[in-house]
């Protein structure tokens, strides 16, 4: 069978109204780029002819501006699942325009897999080289890859010139079987490779090949701020001295870090650490900072799902495959995040909470708890199995009106019961061992704003029986109450809550 290229209109003619299509990669890293706009254009026609054309999008995690961002705009996205962090996709959510539904990101495969979610009409994949065969050289994001490839009826690869063929070999894809047929996943440390360097799909499958030639985009960090320098700063010192008390063992164990700035500023923090010695990395995204830390030796190894890079150091690894061949391995998201493995591994967990609550559980998904920021992405799938699950979040947000720290958190992603530290600019509560009450002075003590130490101390008193759990019902959203409100939780008068 010869390859067959076509355009991206052609390759969108192909999509249908009510189509579920799953898209490669994981974050911009590794996401089809010039097929998706155009089934955003043709959705746009449709609705001016006055029919119907919305697609369930399902991805490995968030995507970019062309998949996300054009077809939301064009209003053509009907189900939507799993993370997303682009701002159109998340006003559709909320508008309701889009039936969101999150779910951890190891699970996002095996439960497509399982039949859950339906069948997949089409996968869209970008790959850095296919053959007649079949045989496919992903880009540098896998999310759900293999599995979409799978069940899909019809495949659409976007061959993505940017990528070097000589990508061949960063990958390893690997499917479990289904229960009951299941066994243990042969991880045992970072580095093994359990699965194949290529994606194998029927060629029969392949409806057409569509050339592109884009960057992933993938948003630049800002600038270490003071706030994110001493977060960054907390997460090194308190992994030191566990180190130095022999609480992680002296080699030190695998690290995984969420997104963001913050997860970036801890990275190069620790690279910066002379206490903390060389480590690997178990981790779903590696980021701009993790590349660095690689040419200084300090990162011996990072197993991963995406290369999440800016487009400067997407340049410089690819000059550089030689070096990085075996420093990195790429993986599908069932087993970058995988719960046995992370478990086995004995993973230290560094992930992002929206709000925090005064007796260690996590909301990292919704903004006074009815408005999806992003969603769950890895971090429930890391922080539940960790050797040590840390969260990390300025104390306060919006200049001061929102406190990061709440009597109860609106939203529940991630519970007390597996949360082991909380670490924001102001300090370090470790939880491990505490009861409610213990770990309420802690967090209050070490973590909370100084603006609003006082008002969570004055809630605890507010319960007027001893208990385990001091919360008084009426009053526990009370900071959530005030911020819609008068939009500061400052402002928050127990009094108004206690008759
Ligand atoms: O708003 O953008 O308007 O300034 O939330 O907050 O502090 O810049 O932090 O970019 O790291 O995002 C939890 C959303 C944090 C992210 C979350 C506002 C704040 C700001 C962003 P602006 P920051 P980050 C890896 C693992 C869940 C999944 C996860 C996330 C904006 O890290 O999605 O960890 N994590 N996955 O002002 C209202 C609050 C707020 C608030 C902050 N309490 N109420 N707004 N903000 N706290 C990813 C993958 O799995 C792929």
């Amino acid at each position: 069978m010869s390859l067959k290229f076509i355009s991206a209109e052609e390759a969108a003619s192909h999509i249908h109204n009510n189509d579920t299509v799953g898209f490669s990669g994981f974050t911009a890293a590794g996401t089809p780029k010039v097929v998706a706009p155009e089934i955003a254009q043709k959705a746009e026609k449709e609705h001016e002819a006055g029919r119907p054309f919305r697609i369930n999008v399902f991805t490995g995690a968030s995507t970019n501006d062309f998949v996300d961002g054009t077809l939301s705009r064009a209003k053509a996205v009907y189900k939507r699942t799993p993370y997303q962090s682009c701002k159109d996709m998340r006003n559709s959510i909320n508008n309701n325009e889009t039936s969101y539904f999150d779910v951890h990101l190891s699970e996002m495969a095996q439960n497509t897999r399982y039949g859950f979610y339906g069948k997949i009409n089409t996968a869209i994949i970008e790959a850095a080289d296919v053959t007649e065969q079949g045989e496919i050289v992903l880009g540098i994001g896998v999310g759900a890859s293999p599995t979409f490839c799978d069940m899909a009826d019809k495949i659409i690869i976007e061959l993505n010139h940017h990528n070097p063929k000589s990508l061949r070999g960063f990958h390893d894809l690997y499917q479990p079987l289904n229960p009951p047929h299941r066994r243990e996943i042969p991880i045992y440390k970072p580095s093994d490779r359990i699965g194949s360097e290529i994606l194998k799909v029927d060629p029969k499958k392949i409806v057409g090949i569509v050339e592109s030639d884009l960057y992933d985009n993938v948003k630049e960090f800002s600038p270490v701020d003071e706030v994110t320098e001493k977060i960054g700063e907390n997460v090194c010192n308190f992994l030191a001295s566990q180190h130095k008390s022999g609480l992680i063992p002296r080699e030190f164990l695998p690290l995984q870090s969420g997104v963001g700035n913050v997860a970036n500023a801890v990275l190069s923090g620790l690279g910066n650490n002379p206490d903390i010695p060389a480590f690997e990395m178990y981790t779903e995204v590696v980021q701009d900072s993790v590349i660095g830390l690689m040419k200084e030796g300090k990162c011996k190894f990072a197993s991963c799902c995406s290369l999440t890079i800016s487009n400067k150091l997407v340049d410089e690894v690819f000059a550089d495959l030689d070096f990085f061949r075996n420093k990195l391995v790429i993986r599908p998201g069932e087993i970058s995040n995988h719960p046995e493995i992370v478990r086995r591994l004995g993973i230290i967990t560094i992930n992002t909470a929206l709000e925090a609550d005064i007796f260690g559980n996590v909301n990292s998904t919704h903004v006074t708890g009815t408005k999806m920021m992003n969603g769950i992405g890895g971090s429930g799938d890391f922080t539940r199995n960790a050797y040590l699950s840390i969260f990390t979040c300025p104390s306060v947000a919006k200049n001061g009106k929102i406190s990061a720290i709440v009597p109860m958190v609106s939203h529940l992603d991630h519970s007390e019961h597996s949360v082991d530290i909380i670490i924001t600019e102001q300090g370090i509560a470790d939880l491990r061992g505490k009861s409610p009450i213990e770990r309420a002075q802690t967090i209050i003590d070490n973590c909370a704003h100084p603006m609003y130490k006082g008002l969570l101390r004055d809630y605890l008193k507010l319960s007027a029986t001893k208990t385990h759990t001091p919360h008084t019902l009426s009053a526990c959203f009370g900071f959530h109450n005030e911020f819609i409100k008068s939009g500061d939780m400052a402002l928050t008068n127990w009094s108004d809550y206690i008759k």
